[in-house]
């Protein structure tokens, strides 16, 4: 159910300015110190930001897919590190469990990942299995009443943070159908996590290694049927691949605002730089590239809240958004010149945070695969 339209524009209009208020004065700081302050999280737990799609029933807000990608939409113009603090919550770390979980299973975690109490985590990927993610490796042996789990996985979004993960892991044979899903909390014996790894961009969200050591796991917390844990995963990507691609656009709208106010206040030639057609035509292809983007994204949402589908379009909607949001990035650097190279304007910080939107929830090269699988399986 949708909120109702004045509490959903009360709550899109307090994003709106905690981002412009409280987080975007903090960006250089987190882009310095790899750390978001203590006090923003605080902030963002009172104001429901854990719990954006977490149903009701469980104290969460509820939010449909295209209330969802509003309030990505509204983060995306600011730094995506002060997102990825509650977005395993509201994403990938949570979805499994919502999609999957027994009453149970639900009861018990949802209200306190609601909350942002529980910070969740999804654990997918591994040293030896990143986009082919059928292959992990992470074994689950089942010993009586417990699986024992071991093995690595790796670039985990919050894991330093979490209380939780979704964790993929094999059960049974090779491929696809010997994977399961497990919720793992983290202080569950013979569980250890690595130190954050140094990144290029997205300084403040962290990712680390997640080890199991014949880590011993009562079986009620296996998620769904054994050897279904690879379809719950792809499931969970398709949303969260949709949510990416709305902090995608987002973002570029931002690097748009910022393109255009530079270019009317710099003067060059006795003249703005916003009258020169050249860079009118970078701020012309920014616009169109981030206007198809936004239209996709939300009809992709409105796609999934009429039941229907959405791997193709959610494949889509991330590769056009990731890989334009580059191109978009890019022209900023080149419309501030000198400006943009250096720390102080913030344009070269976001233009490397945007780099890994065309990597994680699934490269540009998976999206392809994706797109190009379901149209052909569909007739096109
Ligand atoms: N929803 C539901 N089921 C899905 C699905 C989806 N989106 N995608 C695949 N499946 C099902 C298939 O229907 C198939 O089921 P059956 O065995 O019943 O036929 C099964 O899952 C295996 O699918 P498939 O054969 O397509 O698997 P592949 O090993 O070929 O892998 C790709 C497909 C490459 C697309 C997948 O591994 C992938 O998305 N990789 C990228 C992973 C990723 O995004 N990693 C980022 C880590 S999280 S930050």
């Amino acid at each position: 159910m949708p909120l109702d339209p004045d509490t959903f524009e009360a709550l899109i209009e307090t994003v709106r300015r905690f981002v412009a208020e409280r987080l975007r004065p903090l960006e250089a700081q987190v882009g310095e110190d790899d750390e978001v302050p203590e006090e923003i999280v605080r902030e963002m737990r009172d104001m429901g930001l854990f719990g954006l799609s977490i149903p009701e029933e469980y104290g969460g807000l509820g939010l449909t897919m295209s209330e969802e990608v509003r309030v990505a939409l509204e983060f995306g113009r600011t730094s995506p590190a002060f997102r990825s603090v509650f977005g395993t919550n509201v994403g990938i770390g949570s979805q499994g469990l919502v999609m999957a979980g027994s009453d149970e299973q639900k009861r018990q975690w949802l209200p306190r990942i609601a909350s942002g109490e529980v910070i969740t985590s999804f654990a997918l990927t591994e040293p030896g299995a990143g986009s082919d993610s059928a292959s992990v490796q992470t074994k689950a042996a089942r010993d009586g009443n417990v699986y024992r789990l071991s093995g690595t996985k790796r670039f985990i979004t919050n894991a330093d943070r979490a209380s939780l993960f979704t964790v993929m892991a094999r059960t049974g044979g090779a491929g696809a159908r010997g994977v399961s899903a497990f919720l793992v909390p983290a202080d569950l014996p013979g569980v250890s996590i690595g130190r954050p790894e140094r990144k290029m961009g997205q300084q403040g969200a962290h990712v680390c290694d997640v080890t199991f050591d014949d880590a011993p796991l009562p079986a009620e917390n296996r998620l769904g049927d054994e050897g279904e844990g690879f379809k719950i995963a792809m499931r969970v990507l398709d949303r969260g691949r949709l949510h990416i691609a709305a902090v995608c656009v987002g973002i570029a709208e931002r690097l748009i605002a910022d393109m255009v106010a530079y270019a009317t206040e710099r003067r060059q030639f006795g003249k703005p730089l916003a009258d020169f057609q050249l860079v009118q035509a970078m701020i012309a292809d920014s616009k169109t590239d981030t206007m198809a983007g936004r239209a996709l994204v939300l009809e992709t949402a409105a796609t999934m809240d009429g039941g229907r589908p959405i791997t193709l379009d959610a494949a889509a909607a991330k590769y056009f958004a990731s890989e334009s949001v580059g191109r978009v990035a890019d022209r900023a650097v080149q419309v501030f010149g000198g400006a943009g190279y250096v720390a102080d304007y913030g344009i070269e910080r976001l233009y490397r945070d945007v780099r890994l939107f065309r990597i994680y929830e699934g490269t540009s090269q998976i999206q392809q695969l994706v797109i190009a699988r379901e149209a052909i399986r569909n007739g096109g």
